[in-house]
């Protein structure tokens, strides 16, 4: 899959997308991240990539002319068809399903924003969706790029090592992960449940549901309403479902009772 990045700092996104999953699957050609930088497109000798809003106000709006060059030039290396997305407070959050859904795409345009951001008329004449990763005031677009493209790269086929990774089909099942455990047994006085080193794979399967289960019910209640409600592939079925709540309430109950914690199936 091809990434291009519309950004002010393509070093950022370069230097970023080298570690981990995403240089792995660069060097393994699944994945190649490219940049366009606007200030290349600009040729007064002062390089002026911003100017001052119009009605007055703070800070500087992106300049439309060298934003709309470089967004030209990064779509013009990427497969026909590939969306041309900008981070954006003002977009629909950014999720696990629109992630899916950008990594079945031929190809990517991220346009990062800086400043205030950019002229309105980039958005409508050159931007096919926008996208926020969350409600707080940054200073850039790029780290948001980057977590897009982060949450893609892993769902390319053989990105990851592993065939699947738990976090994923954890995910895809709309709930939050389990809590994981390694060497040693014991800890800092605490102990890996007992569930975990029975060998008994029935047993853990139901504990780690459970878990994931309660965990999503206590922090992101909103996370389990969508999944109750939500169908399709890699959705819990109606059974599944059904076995839920009776999971929910055990998990509730070794929580109450101080003896039942120790009844970890
Ligand atoms: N942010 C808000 C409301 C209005 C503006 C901002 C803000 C970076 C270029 C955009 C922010 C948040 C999530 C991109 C924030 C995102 C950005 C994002 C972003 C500089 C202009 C700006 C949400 C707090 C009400 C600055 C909130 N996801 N403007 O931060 O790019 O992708």
């Amino acid at each position: 899959m091809r990434i291009e990045v519309v950004t002010l700092f393509p070093e950022l996104i370069h230097q970023a997308a080298s570690w981990g999953v995403l240089g792995r699957a660069q060097e393994r050609q699944l994945l190649s991240v490219g940049t366009e930088d606007p200030r290349s497109h600009v040729h007064d000798v002062h390089k002026t990539v911003d100017d001052r809003p119009y009605g007055g106000g703070p800070g500087m709006v992106l300049k439309p002319e060298p934003l709309t060059a470089a967004i030209a030039a990064a779509a013009a290396r990427c497969p026909a068809g590939s969306p041309r997305v900008y981070l954006s407070a003002q977009g629909p959050r950014f999720n696990q399903a629109r992630a899916q859904a950008l990594s079945r795409m031929p190809g990517l345009v991220l346009v990062a924003g800086r400043y205030e951001g950019i002229d309105e008329r980039v958005i409508q004449t050159c931007i096919d969706e926008e996208l926020s990763v969350g409600d707080y005031v940054l200073s850039g677009g790029e780290l948001p790029a980057l977590l897009v493209i982060d949450a893609v790269a892993r769902l390319l086929e053989g990105a990851l090592n592993d065939a699947r990774s738990s976090i994923e089909e954890s995910f895809a099942g709309g709930l939050l992960d389990w809590p994981h455990y390694t060497r040693p047994e014991e800890f800092a006085g605490l102990r890996v449940p007992e569930v975990l080193v029975s060998g008994d794979h029935a047993r853990i399967r139901k504990w780690r549901l459970k878990q994931a289960l309660g965990k999503t019910w206590r922090v992101r209640p909103d996370l389990l309403l969508a999944a109750a409600g939500q169908a399709g592939e890699g959705q819990p079925d109606a059974a599944d479902k059904a076995g839920w709540a009776g999971l929910l309430n055990e998990f509730l109950q070794d929580k109450q009772d101080p003896k039942g914690s120790a009844n970890e199936d």
